[in-house]
């Protein structure tokens, strides 16, 4: 590389995964103009080199030593970090040892750290993925055969209708807008539903405005239309799908009237939008965390799977698009960083492939029970059976929901090691912090939502005495003794996990670094057939699912937490990127006029929000939301309230806890909300 080159890179935020062009002498961003982001680009990818040029990044190895972190060599971190872990796992065995994999590092950072965790003996490994889109996950491994988006964004103009389901990609993927902008030029109808009148709604010809955790309602009712009315394909539901004769009786009692009660949307409009919906002849239905962070979250997603089905919105007819949320959340999962699946999202009770992919790493088998999913570790450390954590590129102690709750077993831990490009909230707690290089410092390949794999290239050389996240966990897994570690670039790790796939077994590194990616397994699925068992759908009838927490005369409201354009997560980021500073709006709570009335506060007034939890404190907006609602930005201090319930692929709800608010009358500053 030279000075002035162009360098390209993955964008290191959202899961559209954007291309930037980095000019290498003034690190200025410009978007990429081929696939997937056209030259479209949105500020957190336009100032992304701000937060990696932070003064604030750690700059070397640390260690606790008296409660004080104090500055040790790689090698001394290395070698204490590996003894300790041996220790536990000849004292406790290996499930005494946790790691949690980093949705924001590359594929093979990735692989990296599964393969640590497997061949030291345990499937203790997980990732953000399981706060975010597990749900989806396994509602469409279970009726479709494969847990991830079906079709490319290119798909989204070809349809005749698209449905945005408690998502928002005005603020948080702002680039696929285009994609949504473009299909609307074509004379697609967009058709959205959130609790909230967001900024993605100025784009919808129907705006649903629905009661929290009533999806499940909603979706009945709009299949309940279209079986009564006929409307369904008949012929697609025959020949590739089972159980609808279950989906005709369950969604029976769903009248749109019923459903009006429960969820607060006008019959008429819940028939009109099922009609627009059956008659459009294609459709894709987007959907977020509205759905999937919720104690209903595998129910709601099958939901709205068994809608699509009913119309054979499938394959060149329909997509499915479960947005992903992290840069790599996608491949992080791919390369088998969840506890419950194997690279590939293989079952780990597969035995042929799970002893492939031990034959490959050298060892005769790899442990097949279920490893802790990332939000039952806290559980699992306050009853002892956890003893060491090993953190890549996560901040649970603000992600995590009910935080109290996880900085408690934080301090719990024998072993805690983070591995990060800052001083987190969780990394005060650690025993051991590593600096790890930034996206822009290091090579590889990232996943995006669409599964289309992405070459990032380097821009200039690790800052500081920090490492690329491969180096540090080849170097780990070194001085665990195991075996196979000896990668000395990273493109032999890239190598080494194209042998798991067989679509991937063909391709080279030169190929990937060459094009606009590989999509993997490809670029669309189910065009013919499902990849289940026996080649069909399977339609799984869903019954409301009530939140884990009602409201009542106490604690009135229900409380939703939600996403805003200029922040990213929990802050460590986007805080450190003064152009985005700059742009920021302080946090605000977001009620209806008529409970704003009742409780005496206007817009810009201080708000007391309080939970079985604890409270925090907040500016108030008076906004579209049904009565009884309180919607807040996660990004500060939200999880000091939010609730420990989880949904059956273990994503916490975050979406949904009983609230109460009243007028706070001290001018004490609320910059208490940043993490
Ligand atoms: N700017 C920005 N972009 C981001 C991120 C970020 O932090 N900031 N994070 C990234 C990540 S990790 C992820 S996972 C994605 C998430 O992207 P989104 O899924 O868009 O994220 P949210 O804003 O959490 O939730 C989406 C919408 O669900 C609505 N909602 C809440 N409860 C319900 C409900 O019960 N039913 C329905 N129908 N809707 C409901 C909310 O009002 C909100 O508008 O964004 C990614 N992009
Ligand atoms: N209340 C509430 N809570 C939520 C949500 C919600 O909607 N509401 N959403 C949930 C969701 S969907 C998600 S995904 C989670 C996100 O939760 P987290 O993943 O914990 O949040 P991030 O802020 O994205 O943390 C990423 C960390 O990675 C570090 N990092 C960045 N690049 C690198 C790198 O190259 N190497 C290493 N080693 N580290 C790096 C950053 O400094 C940062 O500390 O939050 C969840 N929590
Ligand atoms: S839309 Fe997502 S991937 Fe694209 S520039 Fe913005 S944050 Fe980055
Ligand atoms: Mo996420």
């Amino acid at each position: 590389m030279y000075i002035g080159d162009k360098v390209k890179v993955v964008c290191p935020y959202c899961g559209f995964g954007c291309k930037l062009i980095i000019d290498s002498q003034t690190l200025t961003v410009r978007p990429y103009k081929g696939e997937p982001n056209k030259g479209r680009i949105c500020p957190k990818g336009l100032y992304a080199m701000e937060f990696a040029l932070s003064k604030d990044r750690i700059k070397k190895p640390l260690k606790r030593e008296k409660n004080v972190l104090k500055p040790v060599t790689w090698g001394q971190a290395m070698e204490e970090i590996s003894h300790k872990l041996l220790e536990i796992r000849e004292f406790y065995g290996p499930d005494a040892v946790a790691f949690i994999a980093s949705s924001k590092t590359s594929n093979e950072e990735n692989y990296l750290l599964q393969k640590i965790a497997r061949l030291f003996g345990t499937n203790n490994i997980d990732n953000c993925a399981r706060l975010c889109h597990e749900a989806s996950v396994h509602a469409l491994k279970m009726t479709l055969g494969t847990g991830t988006q079906t079709n490319p964004y290119e798909d989204l103009e070809k349809f005749g209708v698209i449905v945005i389901w408690g998502y928002n990609p005005a603020e948080s993927h702002p680039v696929v807008l285009e994609y949504i902008g473009n299909a609307k030029k074509k004379g697609a109808k967009i058709i959205v539903v959130d609790v909230r009148e967001t900024i993605t709604m100025n784009f919808a010809d129907y705006k649903l405005l629905i009661k929290p955790g009533t999806d499940i309602v909603l979706a009945n009712a709009m299949m309940h239309v279209i079986i009564q009315e006929e409307l369904y394909n008949e012929e697609f539901i025959r020949k590739r799908t089972t159980g609808f004769s279950e989906i005709r009786m369950a969604t029976m009692k769903y009248t749109p009237e019923y459903a009006e009660r429960v969820t607060g949307i006008p019959a008429p409009l819940i028939r009109e939008v099922a009609r627009e919906f059956a008659l459009a002849g294609s459709g894709a239905i987007m959907w977020g965390m509205g759905l999937t962070q919720h104690v209903s979250g595998v129910e709601n997603v099958l939901a709205i799977i068994d809608l699509a089905l009913l119309l054979g919105y499938i394959g060149e007819r329909g997509g499915l698009y479960p947005m992903r949320g992290q840069n790599n959340v996608q491949g992080a999962a791919y390369m088998g960083a969840l506890s419950e699946f194997l690279p590939g999202y293989v079952p780990l009770d597969d035995e042929k492939f799970r002893k492939r992919v031990a034959s490959l790493w050298g060892v005769d088998d790899l442990p097949t029970r279920r490893g802790f999913y990332l939000t039952e570790l806290w559980d699992a450390i306050e009853r002892g059976d956890l003893m060491a954590l090993y953190i890549v590129g996560e901040n649970p102690a603000v992600s995590e929901a009910n935080f109290a709750k996880v900085r408690k077993a934080l301090r719990k831990l024998d072993l805690l090691v983070v591995q990060d490009l800052f001083m987190t909230q969780t990394a005060r707690y650690a025993h051991y912090l590593l600096p790890a290089s930034s996206f822009c410092e290091k090579e590889g390949s990232y996943m995006n939502s669409e599964r289309r794999i992405q070459w990032s290239e380097r821009v200039f050389e690790p800052l500081n005495d920090s490492k690329p996240d491969w180096e540090i966990l080849t170097m780990l897994g070194k001085a665990l003794g195991l075996p196979g570690f000896d990668y000395s670039n990273v493109e032999e790790i890239t190598v080494e996990y194209f042998r798991l796939f067989p679509e991937l077994e063909e391709k080279s590194v030169e190929e990937l670094k060459n094009s606009d990616g590989i999509f993997l397994p490809k670029k669309r699925l189910h065009t013919w057939e499902f990849t289940t068992p026996n080649g069909k759908a399977r339609f799984m009838a869903v019954e409301q699912v009530p939140p884990w927490e009602s409201t009542d005369e106490e604690y009135p409201f229900a409380l939703t937490t939600v996403r805003v354009m200029n922040h990213y997560n929990t802050g460590e980021m986007t805080l450190r990127s003064p152009s985005l500073v700059k742009f920021m709006k302080e946090p605000a709570a977001t009620i209806n006029k008529e409970d704003a009335k009742k409780l005496d506060i206007k817009s810009g007034d201080l708000v007391e929000i309080e939970t079985r939890r604890g409270k925090i404190r907040m500016k108030v907006e008076i906004g579209k939301v049904p009565q009884g609602v309180v919607a807040i930005p996660f990004h500060f201090k939200a999880n000091r309230i939010t609730n420990n319930a989880l949904n059956k692929a273990g994503t916490s709800e975050f979406k949904f806890s009983a609230a109460r608010i009243r007028k706070f009358k001290s001018e004490r500053p609320t910059q208490d909300n940043y993490p």
